[in-house]
């Protein structure tokens, strides 16, 4: 058996919770991760027929059953999981009844998953039948796309066009623009419902007054989607109260779209 603290699922989520913490983006126990990992790679690292414990999920993830995931730690700090990978993480097995989780390894103190599990676990199952290849949902509180969501109309047409204005590669990076849902009480069924529906047609959705989730087929994309939208939230902020001389206008994304043969959300843009 492998060495779990080598594996490159354990060590992606070590790499990118330090990042993300860094970026000021994760404060105290801000934020959640979960990737799904594949079976057979676990079981290098792994015995996965000697689960530790059984986890009570409280909703139904039937279409992930069986399936692997390494995850954040509920009331874990982001800042921490470098120096405790096994206490702050745990990687769970989606259990034959579809609502409750196989410990497989970590959370050691006795922990459990994030409260956003269930935003996280639908959000996998939209996002799959979108892209098989993802892999990975991300939550954070990015400070700039935080503190946009207070002084910006929270409409995804008018939120996603106020971004792509922002920075030339927003539109190349995120053509299908961004899903925005209103406050909500976090950790609940209902919001990860909600995520769940936007997460069918974005990889991105705001949680107005909380923060983001992003997604994709690796740590790197995810975040990079993220980073993306909290590099644009900074310029709009910066530039919100003076005059707007210069802008990307519409004509300039048509082109850009052209240009990187972009499939983007046509109807978001006023021609
Ligand atoms: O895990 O970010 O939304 C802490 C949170 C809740
Ligand atoms: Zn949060």
């Amino acid at each position: 058996m492998k060495d779990i603290f080598t594996a490159p699922f354990v060590k992606g989520m070590m790499k990118t919770t330090a990042n993300m913490y860094r970026m000021g983006w994760d404060e105290r126990n801000g934020g959640n991760i979960s990737m799904m990992l594949d079976n057979d790679e676990v079981a290098e690292y792994l015995d996965i027929n000697k689960p530790i414990r059984k986890i009570e999920m409280g909703f139904d993830a039937k279409e992930l059953i069986g399936k692997i995931f390494i995850v954040t730690g509920t009331g874990k700090y982001f800042k921490n999981v470098e120096d405790d990978p096994e206490c702050n993480l745990g990687i769970i097995r989606v259990a034959e009844d579809g609502v409750t989780a196989d410990l497989l390894w970590g959370y050691s103190d006795g922990g459990r998953p994030t409260s956003e599990l269930p935003a996280h676990l639908m959000s996998h199952i939209s996002r799959l039948h979108a892209n098989p290849e993802n892999r990975v949902i991300m939550h954070s509180h990015p400070t700039n796309t935080l503190a946009m969501t207070y002084v910006h109309e929270l409409d995804e047409k008018k939120f996603t066009h106020s971004l792509w204005e922002m920075c030339t590669e927003c539109i190349v990076v995120f053509p299908d623009g961004i899903g925005v849902l209103p406050w909500m009480v976090c950790g609940t069924n209902e919001i990860g419902i909600a995520t769940a529906e936007k997460m069918k047609e974005f990889r991105l959705v705001i949680w107005g007054q909380h923060g983001i989730y992003g997604c994709g087929k690796d740590l790197d994309e995810a975040f990079g989607l993220i980073e993306t939208v909290e590099k644009a939230a900074q310029l709009y902020l910066m530039t919100a109260h003076l005059p707007r001389v210069n802008t990307i206008t519409d004509p300039d994304l048509v082109e850009l779209a052209k240009a990187f043969k972009l499939d983007y959300r046509k109807d978001y843009l006023d021609l």
